[in-house]
Protein backbone atom coordinates (compact mmCIF):
# COMPACT_ATOMS: atom_id res chain seq x y z
CA UNK A 1 0.00 0.00 0.00
CA UNK A 2 1.30 3.44 -0.86
CA UNK A 3 0.37 5.93 1.93
CA UNK A 4 0.13 9.48 0.33
CA UNK A 5 1.10 12.15 2.92
CA UNK A 6 -0.30 15.89 2.16
CA UNK A 7 2.32 18.99 1.94
CA UNK A 8 0.64 20.15 5.04
CA UNK A 9 0.85 16.72 6.80
CA UNK A 10 4.79 16.94 6.08
CA UNK A 11 4.99 20.90 7.13
CA UNK A 12 3.72 19.89 10.21
CA UNK A 13 6.06 17.31 10.99
CA UNK A 14 8.83 19.51 9.73
CA UNK A 15 7.48 22.20 12.09
CA UNK A 16 7.64 19.71 15.44
CA UNK A 17 10.82 18.17 14.15
CA UNK A 18 12.57 21.46 14.11
CA UNK A 19 10.85 22.85 17.44
CA UNK A 20 11.63 19.70 19.23
CA UNK A 21 15.35 20.66 18.61
CA UNK A 22 14.86 23.91 19.65
CA UNK A 23 13.33 22.94 22.98
CA UNK A 24 16.68 20.66 23.68
CA UNK A 25 19.19 22.01 26.48
CA UNK A 26 21.70 21.71 23.64
CA UNK A 27 19.03 23.64 21.61
CA UNK A 28 19.66 22.16 17.73
CA UNK A 29 18.65 22.01 14.08
CA UNK A 30 18.52 19.32 11.76
CA UNK A 31 21.12 19.70 8.90
CA UNK A 32 18.48 18.51 6.21
CA UNK A 33 17.02 22.14 6.85
CA UNK A 34 19.80 23.74 4.83
CA UNK A 35 19.16 22.51 2.07
CA UNK A 36 16.49 25.02 0.19
CA UNK A 37 16.77 26.18 -3.16
CA UNK A 38 19.35 29.11 -1.43
CA UNK A 39 21.29 26.68 0.64
CA UNK A 40 21.67 24.20 -2.22
CA UNK A 41 23.39 26.66 -3.97
CA UNK A 42 25.57 27.99 -1.29
CA UNK A 43 26.48 24.81 -0.50
CA UNK A 44 27.68 24.29 -4.40
CA UNK A 45 29.53 27.56 -3.58
CA UNK A 46 31.46 25.56 -0.55
CA UNK A 47 32.40 23.20 -2.82
CA UNK A 48 34.16 25.24 -4.90
CA UNK A 49 35.93 27.11 -2.01
CA UNK A 50 39.91 26.61 -2.06
CA UNK A 51 39.36 25.70 1.33
CA UNK A 52 36.51 23.34 1.53
CA UNK A 53 39.08 20.23 0.12
CA UNK A 54 36.30 17.46 0.52
CA UNK A 55 34.12 17.72 -3.03
CA UNK A 56 38.09 18.60 -4.69
CA UNK A 57 40.00 15.92 -3.49
CA UNK A 58 37.22 13.08 -4.20
CA UNK A 59 36.47 14.16 -7.50
CA UNK A 60 40.04 13.52 -8.30
CA UNK A 61 40.19 10.18 -6.62
CA UNK A 62 37.10 9.24 -8.42
CA UNK A 63 39.25 10.53 -11.75
CA UNK A 64 42.42 8.67 -10.49
CA UNK A 65 39.95 5.15 -10.14
CA UNK A 66 37.22 5.14 -12.31
CA UNK A 67 38.29 2.35 -14.83
CA UNK A 68 38.45 -0.12 -11.43
CA UNK A 69 35.45 1.77 -9.75
CA UNK A 70 33.02 0.80 -12.62
CA UNK A 71 34.66 -2.74 -12.73
CA UNK A 72 33.26 -2.97 -8.97
CA UNK A 73 29.92 -2.15 -9.99
CA UNK A 74 29.51 -4.16 -13.15
CA UNK A 75 27.58 -3.65 -15.76
CA UNK A 76 23.38 -2.63 -16.07
CA UNK A 77 23.84 -1.62 -12.32
CA UNK A 78 20.40 0.38 -11.82
CA UNK A 79 22.49 3.55 -9.59
CA UNK A 80 20.96 5.12 -6.75
CA UNK A 81 22.10 8.29 -5.49
CA UNK A 82 21.59 10.14 -2.24
CA UNK A 83 21.45 13.38 -2.10
CA UNK A 84 22.10 13.89 -5.98
CA UNK A 85 21.92 17.75 -5.47
CA UNK A 86 23.82 19.23 -8.77
CA UNK A 87 24.56 15.76 -9.89
CA UNK A 88 27.71 16.39 -10.96
CA UNK A 89 29.64 13.35 -9.73
CA UNK A 90 27.84 11.28 -11.60
CA UNK A 91 28.96 12.46 -14.41
CA UNK A 92 31.93 10.58 -14.01
CA UNK A 93 30.08 7.17 -13.47
CA UNK A 94 27.92 7.79 -16.57
CA UNK A 95 30.55 8.41 -18.59
CA UNK A 96 32.80 5.70 -17.68
CA UNK A 97 30.33 2.49 -16.97
CA UNK A 98 29.41 0.74 -20.33
CA UNK A 99 25.76 0.32 -19.46
CA UNK A 100 23.68 1.83 -16.89
CA UNK A 101 20.14 -0.04 -15.96
CA UNK A 102 18.72 3.85 -14.59
CA UNK A 103 19.69 6.19 -12.37
CA UNK A 104 17.70 7.23 -9.69
CA UNK A 105 18.54 10.40 -7.78
CA UNK A 106 17.08 11.41 -4.62
CA UNK A 107 17.27 14.77 -2.47
CA UNK A 108 15.42 16.85 -0.51
CA UNK A 109 15.66 19.65 -2.10
CA UNK A 110 12.65 19.10 -4.76
CA UNK A 111 12.80 21.71 -7.41
CA UNK A 112 16.75 21.46 -7.62
CA UNK A 113 16.04 18.15 -8.26
CA UNK A 114 14.39 18.41 -11.15
CA UNK A 115 16.16 21.06 -12.48
CA UNK A 116 19.26 18.79 -12.13
CA UNK A 117 17.34 15.52 -13.87
CA UNK A 118 16.11 17.97 -16.42
CA UNK A 119 20.18 18.69 -17.69
CA UNK A 120 21.35 15.27 -16.87
CA UNK A 121 18.44 13.92 -19.34
CA UNK A 122 19.50 16.65 -21.93
CA UNK A 123 22.96 15.82 -21.23
CA UNK A 124 22.12 11.82 -21.43
CA UNK A 125 19.22 11.59 -23.75
CA UNK A 126 19.50 7.61 -23.59
CA UNK A 127 19.82 7.52 -19.84
CA UNK A 128 16.41 6.35 -18.04
CA UNK A 129 16.22 8.98 -15.10
CA UNK A 130 13.82 8.29 -12.19
CA UNK A 131 14.20 11.30 -10.12
CA UNK A 132 12.72 10.49 -6.07
CA UNK A 133 12.19 13.68 -4.20
CA UNK A 134 12.11 12.84 -0.69
CA UNK A 135 13.84 12.91 3.17
CA UNK A 136 15.79 9.96 2.82
CA UNK A 137 16.84 10.63 6.79
CA UNK A 138 13.18 9.48 7.23
CA UNK A 139 11.84 6.07 6.27
CA UNK A 140 10.70 5.99 2.86
CA UNK A 141 9.83 3.40 0.20
CA UNK A 142 11.65 3.84 -2.92
CA UNK A 143 9.03 3.46 -5.99
CA UNK A 144 9.32 0.38 -7.84
CA UNK A 145 11.56 1.22 -10.60
CA UNK A 146 10.63 -1.15 -13.42
CA UNK A 147 13.91 -2.17 -15.40
CA UNK A 148 15.85 -5.13 -15.57
CA UNK A 149 19.25 -4.32 -13.70
CA UNK A 150 21.97 -6.90 -12.71
CA UNK A 151 22.42 -5.02 -9.34
CA UNK A 152 21.23 -2.02 -7.43
CA UNK A 153 24.44 0.34 -6.26
CA UNK A 154 23.73 2.96 -4.07
CA UNK A 155 25.93 6.10 -4.48
CA UNK A 156 26.62 8.43 -1.58
CA UNK A 157 29.68 10.78 -1.83
CA UNK A 158 30.75 14.01 -0.62
CA UNK A 159 30.87 12.30 3.52
CA UNK A 160 27.44 13.46 4.10
CA UNK A 161 27.79 9.98 5.91
CA UNK A 162 29.94 12.28 8.90
CA UNK A 163 25.83 13.96 9.11
CA UNK A 164 25.12 11.45 11.14
CA UNK A 165 26.00 10.43 14.40
CA UNK A 166 28.44 6.55 14.00
CA UNK A 167 25.08 4.88 16.08
CA UNK A 168 23.07 6.93 13.37
CA UNK A 169 25.23 5.94 10.28
CA UNK A 170 24.86 1.84 11.21
CA UNK A 171 21.14 2.56 11.44
CA UNK A 172 20.76 4.36 8.32
CA UNK A 173 23.65 1.72 6.31
CA UNK A 174 20.76 -0.98 7.43
CA UNK A 175 18.38 0.76 5.28
CA UNK A 176 20.68 1.65 2.77
CA UNK A 177 21.44 -2.33 2.61
CA UNK A 178 17.62 -3.05 2.56
CA UNK A 179 17.55 -0.79 -0.93
CA UNK A 180 20.70 -2.08 -2.26
CA UNK A 181 19.22 -5.63 -1.87
CA UNK A 182 21.11 -9.08 -2.74
CA UNK A 183 24.37 -8.30 -4.35
CA UNK A 184 23.89 -4.89 -3.85
CA UNK A 185 26.97 -2.07 -3.20
CA UNK A 186 27.52 1.26 -1.84
CA UNK A 187 29.96 3.42 -3.65
CA UNK A 188 30.60 5.96 -0.78
CA UNK A 189 32.34 9.20 -0.25
CA UNK A 190 33.87 9.53 3.80
CA UNK A 191 36.02 12.01 5.04
CA UNK A 192 39.45 10.80 7.11
CA UNK A 193 40.73 12.31 10.12
CA UNK A 194 43.38 15.15 9.71
CA UNK A 195 45.24 17.93 10.74
CA UNK A 196 42.47 20.42 12.70
CA UNK A 197 44.10 23.01 11.16
CA UNK A 198 42.72 21.75 7.73
CA UNK A 199 39.70 21.31 9.09
CA UNK A 200 38.79 24.31 10.82
CA UNK A 201 39.83 26.20 7.87
CA UNK A 202 36.90 24.19 5.75
CA UNK A 203 34.12 25.04 7.70
CA UNK A 204 35.13 28.69 8.80
CA UNK A 205 36.10 30.33 5.06
CA UNK A 206 37.76 33.53 4.77
CA UNK A 207 34.85 34.70 2.59
CA UNK A 208 31.75 33.44 4.67
CA UNK A 209 30.33 31.24 2.51
CA UNK A 210 29.59 28.71 5.18
CA UNK A 211 28.30 31.52 8.14
CA UNK A 212 25.94 32.04 4.94
CA UNK A 213 25.07 28.51 4.03
CA UNK A 214 24.55 28.08 8.36
CA UNK A 215 22.87 31.51 9.06
CA UNK A 216 20.30 30.78 6.10
CA UNK A 217 18.58 28.13 8.23
CA UNK A 218 17.40 30.85 10.63
CA UNK A 219 16.50 32.94 7.42
CA UNK A 220 14.41 29.69 6.70
CA UNK A 221 12.86 30.09 9.93
CA UNK A 222 11.57 33.51 9.29
CA UNK A 223 10.40 33.24 6.16
CA UNK A 224 9.26 29.77 6.51
CA UNK A 225 7.98 29.72 10.46
CA UNK A 226 6.93 33.37 10.64
CA UNK A 227 10.37 33.54 13.03
CA UNK A 228 11.80 36.61 14.05
CA UNK A 229 15.40 35.86 14.10
CA UNK A 230 17.62 39.26 14.09
CA UNK A 231 20.70 37.86 12.08
CA UNK A 232 22.45 40.69 13.45
CA UNK A 233 22.75 39.03 16.66
CA UNK A 234 23.78 35.40 15.90
CA UNK A 235 27.37 34.53 14.70
CA UNK A 236 28.61 31.09 12.42
CA UNK A 237 31.12 28.84 14.27
CA UNK A 238 32.42 25.98 13.26
CA UNK A 239 34.50 23.74 15.98
CA UNK A 240 36.54 20.68 16.10
CA UNK A 241 34.86 18.56 18.86
CA UNK A 242 37.98 15.67 19.22
CA UNK A 243 36.11 13.82 21.60
CA UNK A 244 33.56 12.93 19.26
CA UNK A 245 35.99 13.27 16.24
CA UNK A 246 33.46 15.83 14.71
CA UNK A 247 33.38 19.47 13.32
CA UNK A 248 30.23 21.03 14.62
CA UNK A 249 28.48 23.93 13.57
CA UNK A 250 26.95 26.27 15.59
CA UNK A 251 25.02 29.88 15.14
CA UNK A 252 25.79 31.07 18.52
CA UNK A 253 23.23 34.33 20.07
CA UNK A 254 25.93 37.31 20.36
CA UNK A 255 23.43 38.23 23.42
CA UNK A 256 21.06 37.56 25.38
CA UNK A 257 17.21 37.56 24.04
CA UNK A 258 13.55 35.75 23.21
CA UNK A 259 12.91 34.87 19.43
CA UNK A 260 9.58 33.54 17.94
CA UNK A 261 9.21 30.50 15.97
CA UNK A 262 5.38 30.06 15.14
CA UNK A 263 4.19 31.67 18.27
CA UNK A 264 6.69 29.43 20.26
CA UNK A 265 8.97 32.01 22.65
CA UNK A 266 12.60 30.39 22.53
CA UNK A 267 15.06 31.76 25.38
CA UNK A 268 18.64 32.41 24.45
CA UNK A 269 21.66 33.25 26.87
CA UNK A 270 24.11 35.32 25.35
CA UNK A 271 26.65 33.00 24.05
CA UNK A 272 24.44 30.13 23.61
CA UNK A 273 24.02 28.31 20.44
CA UNK A 274 22.04 26.35 17.87
CA UNK A 275 23.82 22.81 17.09
CA UNK A 276 23.30 22.78 13.60
CA UNK A 277 25.62 20.17 12.07
CA UNK A 278 27.70 17.52 13.38
CA UNK A 279 30.46 16.26 10.29
CA UNK A 280 32.44 13.07 11.59
CA UNK A 281 35.58 12.57 10.32
CA UNK A 282 36.62 8.69 10.30
CA UNK A 283 39.22 6.05 10.31
CA UNK A 284 39.63 3.62 7.90
CA UNK A 285 38.78 0.97 10.18
CA UNK A 286 36.56 2.78 12.48
CA UNK A 287 34.20 3.26 9.38
CA UNK A 288 34.54 -0.66 8.42
CA UNK A 289 33.74 -1.09 11.82
CA UNK A 290 30.44 1.12 11.59
CA UNK A 291 28.89 -0.31 8.35
CA UNK A 292 30.18 -4.59 9.21
CA UNK A 293 26.14 -5.61 10.18
CA UNK A 294 25.39 -4.87 6.67
CA UNK A 295 28.31 -4.36 4.42
CA UNK A 296 31.95 -5.67 3.64
CA UNK A 297 34.37 -2.70 2.29
CA UNK A 298 35.78 -4.28 -0.50
CA UNK A 299 37.70 -1.20 -1.59
CA UNK A 300 39.01 1.65 -0.52
CA UNK A 301 40.82 4.29 -2.72
CA UNK A 302 42.07 7.18 -1.22
CA UNK A 303 43.98 10.22 -2.13
CA UNK A 304 47.86 10.66 -1.60
CA UNK A 305 47.48 12.90 1.78
CA UNK A 306 44.92 10.65 2.65
CA UNK A 307 42.30 12.92 3.17
CA UNK A 308 39.14 11.51 2.01
CA UNK A 309 38.55 7.93 0.69
CA UNK A 310 36.19 6.57 -1.69
CA UNK A 311 34.79 3.06 -0.98
CA UNK A 312 33.00 0.25 -2.58
CA UNK A 313 31.39 -1.39 -0.14
CA UNK A 314 29.34 -5.25 -0.51
CA UNK A 315 26.33 -6.15 0.88
CA UNK A 316 26.38 -8.58 3.29
CA UNK A 317 23.24 -9.25 3.86
CA UNK A 318 19.88 -7.56 4.55
CA UNK A 319 19.10 -8.10 8.39
CA UNK A 320 16.04 -6.13 8.84
CA UNK A 321 13.01 -7.46 8.46
CA UNK A 322 10.55 -6.02 5.73
CA UNK A 323 8.65 -2.17 6.53
CA UNK A 324 5.22 -3.22 6.98
C1 LIG B 1 27.55 17.75 2.64
C2 LIG B 1 27.46 17.13 4.90
C3 LIG B 1 29.34 16.54 3.59
O1 LIG B 1 29.80 18.13 6.32
O2 LIG B 1 31.29 18.86 4.95
C4 LIG B 1 29.90 21.89 4.20
C5 LIG B 1 28.18 20.00 4.52
N1 LIG B 1 28.81 21.88 6.04
N2 LIG B 1 30.30 22.94 4.94
C6 LIG B 1 30.13 18.61 5.23
C7 LIG B 1 28.95 21.23 4.91
C8 LIG B 1 29.63 22.92 6.03
C9 LIG B 1 29.07 18.85 4.16
N3 LIG B 1 28.35 17.60 3.84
Amino acid sequence: MIQYTTVDNERALLREELLSGLRLPQKSLPSKYFYDEIGSTLFEEICGLREYYPTRTEIGILRDNITEIARHIGRDALLIEYGSGASVKIRLLLDHLERIAAYVPIDISGEHLLAAADELGREYPRLRIFPVPADYTQDFELPEIEVEHTRSVVFFPGSTIGNFTPAEARNFLGHVADVAGRDGGLLIGVDLKKDVTVLHSAYNDRRGVTADFNMNMLVRLNREFDADFDLDTFRHSAVWNAHHGRIEMHLISLREQTVHVDGERLHFRRGESILTEYSYKYGLEQFAAVAAPYFRVEKVWTDDRRWFSVQYLRCVSRARAPRA
